[in-house]
C-alpha cells in the first residue's frame, strides 16, 4: 500500500512544471517500485533531489536506494514504521551511551606550527598574511577596549581572547555573503568582512553613528550590509533564526548558506536541539559552529553534557559533524570550507565543534580566577595559543618576522586608540532616537512616553545627561 502511495506522490511531484525532477519516472515491477532518472545526478542535488529523498525516507527508503527505489513491503527481518524501516532483534540490549571511541579532533598544525598530514589548505601568502593581521587586530582591539571599559568609558565588554584564530579562520573560509547569526564572541567575522575599527568604537561608545544608536549593549554589533545579524543577549535564540534564514536561501536557490555561532553552554538551550532537528528534516544549508571553549561563565563544559560533546550529537539528528582543533587556524579554515561546500551543494546542515579555550574572563562583569585555576589559563596562553601557532607557521614560510610584528602591532594600536577617542568626541544619539526604528509609524503609547520623558527633562534638567541632544 505504502509504496503505491509513494508512487502516486512521486508522479504528482514529477509532473509539476517547476519541478526539476520532471525527468523522473516511477515504474512498478512486482511488489517493488523503481524511480528512474534521465540524469542520475538529479536525485542527489537540488530541490528535486530533496523532495524525492524526503518522500522516500518517510517511507523507509535509504539514501542509497534513492535512484532505484527498493522499498519492499513485509521484508522478513525488517519492518516499516512511520519514518524508518527497522531491523528486528531478539536480543534485549540497550544501545551503549557512547561510541567505542570519541570523535577525534581534526588538526593540520602541531602546537609549534608544523604542518602535519595531508589536508593542509592551499593558502597563498597574501591571504595568510591578511588572516594573521586580522588576528592581531582583534587582539589589539580587545586589549584597548577592555581597558577602556575598565576605565569606565563605556558600560560592558567581552573579549574573544584565545579564540581570535578561529574567529578569523571561520570568516576567511566563508563567503562574505553567507548570512551570519552570531553569539557575541565572534567579532572577527565582522572585522574580516570590512566592519571598520571606527564602527566598532562608535557602537561600543553608543554615539549617534553607532549601529545600535546607544540602544544596544556594547559589543552587540550588527550589520545588514555585511550579512551579520545583530547580536542578542538571550542565549541560543540565533540558532533557529539561522535555520529559518538558511531555509529561505534554499527556497530562493541562492547558493549561499547561513551560519550560526554559539558556545557549548548555549548548546544546552532547547533552541539548539530544535534548530538542528529542524535543519536536518528540512534539509537546510546551515552551518552550526560551536565554539567549545571549556566554560560558560563559571560552568565548566564537563557539566554541560554526558555524551561526546557537541559533535557527538550530530548523528542523533542525522547531521554530519566534525570536531576540529579550534586553535589551529588552518584546520578550522579547511573544515569550515569543506562544510560550507557540503551545505551549499547538497542543501544540508553541518555541525562543527571547534575545541578551544576562553582565555579571558567571561566579560567585564566576571572574575574567572574565582572559579578556575590560574595555571589552566596560563597553560592555554603560553602553550596553546592559536595566534602564536599560526604565526610560527607563517614564519616557517618566511612570510612574517619580528619587525613586521612590531610595526603592525604599533600601527593597529594607534588606529584603535584614535578611533576610540573619535567615537567619544561624537554626539550621543538624540532623545528622539529612543522611540524610532522599531515600528513603521510610532504607536500611541510610545508617543505618550516620549511626551512624558520630555516633560520630565524640562522639569529636572539637572538629572538629564548633557551629552544627549534633545
Ligand atoms: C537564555 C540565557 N540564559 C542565561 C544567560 C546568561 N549567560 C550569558 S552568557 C552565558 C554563558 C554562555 O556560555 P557559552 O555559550 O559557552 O559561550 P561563551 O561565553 O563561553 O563564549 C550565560 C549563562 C543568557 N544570556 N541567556
Ligand atoms: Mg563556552
Amino acid at each position: 500500500m505504502a509504496s503505491s502511495v509513494a508512487a502516486r506522490k512521486l508522479l504528482r511531484i514529477a509532473r509539476k512544471p517547476w519541478s526539476p525532477s520532471a525527468a523522473l519516472s516511477v515504474k512498478r515491477s512486482g511488489s517493488k517500485y523503481f524511480v528512474e532518472a534521465e540524469d542520475p545526478d538529479l536525485c542527489r542535488t537540488g530541490l528535486g533531489g530533496s523532495l524525492f529523498f524526503r518522500l522516500f525516507s518517510s517511507l523507509g527508503a535509504s539514501h542509497d536506494s534513492l535512484l532505484h527505489c527498493n522499498y519492499e513491503e513485509n521484508a522478513e527481518q525488517r519492518a516499516a514504521f512511520s519514518g524508518a524501516t527497522i531491523a528486528y532483534t531478539e536480543d534485549l540490549q540497550f544501545v551503549s551511551k557512547l561510541l567505542p571511541s570519541r570523535i577525534p579532533c581534526f588538526r593540520v598544525l602541531s602546537e609549534l606550527g608544523k604542518e602535519l598530514g595531508k589536508d593542509v589548505p592551499q593558502l597563498g601568502r597574501t591571504m595568510a598574511q591578511k588572516m594573521y593581521e586580522q588576528m592581531v587586530t582583534l587582539q589589539v582591539l580587545d586589549n584597548v577596549f577592555y581597558n577602556a571599559q575598565r576605565q569606565g568609558r563605556f558600560a560592558f565588554y567581552a573579549t574573544c581572547t584565545g579564540e581570535e584564530a578561529l574567529n578569523i579562520a571561520c570568516a576567511a573560509a566563508l563567503n562574505d555573503t553567507d548570512t551570519v547569526f552570531p553569539q557575541y564572541r565572534e567579532p572577527g567575522v565582522l572585522l574580516w568582512r570590512g566592519y571598520g575599527l571606527q564602527e566598532f568604537a562608535d557602537h561600543c561608545i553608543g554615539n549617534y553613528q553607532g549601529h545600535g544608536k546607544g540602544r544596544q549593549m556594547s559589543i552587540h554589533y550588527g550589520s545588514s550590509k555585511l550579512h551579520y545579524f545583530t547580536i542578542s543577549s538571550v542565549l541560543g535564540t540565533q540558532i533557529p533564526h539561522a535555520v529559518g534564514a538558511g531555509y529561505s536561501l534554499k527556497m530562493e536557490n541562492e547558493k549561499r548558506c547561513s551560519v550560526t555561532f554559539f558556545g557549548e553552554g548555549a548548546a544546552s538551550e532547547g533552541d539548539f536541539h530544535g534548530g538542528v532537528n529542524f535543519a536536518a528534516c528540512l534539509e537546510v544549508p546551515v552551518l552550526f559552529i560551536c565554539r567549545n571553549n571549556g566554560w560558560a561563565i563559571s560552568t565548566p563544559a564537563s557539566q554541560q553534557y554526558r555524551g561526546d560533546g557537541i559533535a557527538g550529537r550530530g548523528q542523533a539528528y542525522g547531521v554530519r559533524s566534525i570536531r576540529v582543533d579550534g586553535n589551529d587556524a588552518l584546520a578550522v579554515f579547511s573544515a569550515v570550507k569543506a562544510a560550507r561546500q557540503l551545505a551549499v551543494d547538497n542543501n544540508e546542515p553541518v555541525l562543527l565543534e571547534l575545541m578551544t579555550y576562553r582565555v579571558g574572563h567571561h566579560s567585564t562583569s566576571d572574575d574567572s580566577t574565582k572559579y578556575r585555576d590560574v595555571a589552566e589559563i596560563r597553560h592555554w596562553t603560553e602553550k596553546r595559543d592559536g595566534v602564536a601557532r599560526f604565526r610560527n607557521w607563517l614564519e616557517s614560510k618566511g612570510w612574517w618576522n619580528k619587525t613586521m610584528e612590531e610595526q603592525f602591532r604599533w600601527y593597529v594600536r594607534a588606529e584603535v586608540i584614535a578611533c576610540l577617542a573619535a567615537a567619544e568626541a561624537k554626539n550621543k544619539p538624540p532623545l528622539a532616537d529612543l522611540f524610532s526604528d522599531v515600528y513603521d509609524s510610532v504607536p500611541q503609547n510610545l508617543a505618550e512616553q516620549e511626551t512624558q520623558v520630555r516633560e520630565a527633562v524640562r522639569k529636572c534638567p539637572e538629572v538629564y545627561p548633557t551629552d544627549v541632544p534633545l
